[in-house]
């Protein structure tokens, strides 16, 4: 009888232990993904994945700034890196270099199904303007042609 509640008592640590080590509660079902850490990488879409600088809710903006960022050993990402918007909704958008590190490099700003595909000018503080409508639903990815494939320089703009 010993040996089964010594039993137990082991399954008792092995499930307290799990349930610690991961600080949530215990459960067969997969958990959704946890939330992006700066500097981590970040799920765009299926086919993209960004370096992770922040997210904001621009869904009652009129303008959102975003800006080039440089991250642990000089990895570039846009900051903030998910921007939630309103279906339809039109957003002023400015890209710019936050500081002398990121103006370094040459940056860029694309949206491939906006046909937007703009170098950003070298130099801290230098900027581009353009103007976005977000989609009606969905995810519209914008990326940095010059580092988006190794360096997963990009980001998205979500519409909830
Ligand atoms: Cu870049």
């Amino acid at each position: 009888m010993s040996g089964l509640r010594g039993f137990a008592y082991l399954v008792f640590v092995l499930v307290v232990t799990a349930c610690s080590a991961t600080g949530e509660p215990s459960s067969s079902a997969p958990s959704a993904s946890p939330p992006p850490q700066p500097g981590g990488l970040v799920r765009l879409d299926p086919l993209r994945t960004a370096r992770y600088a922040g997210t904001i809710d621009a869904s009652s903006m009129k303008s959102v700034t975003i800006q080039v960022v440089a991250l642990g050993a000089a990895e570039p990402a846009f900051e903030p890196t998910i921007i939630g918007g309103a279906p339809g909704r039109t957003l002023d958008v400015v890209v710019v270099q936050s500081d002398d590190h990121s103006a370094d490099f040459q940056h860029n700003f694309s949206v491939t199904s906006l046909g937007i595909d703009r170098d950003i000018p070298r130099g801290a503080g230098r900027h581009i303007q353009l103007t976005i409508t977000l989609p009606a639903s969905g995810v519209l990815p914008f990326f940095c042609k010059y580092h988006a494939d190794a360096e997963y320089h990009a980001g998205a703009f979500r519409v909830a």
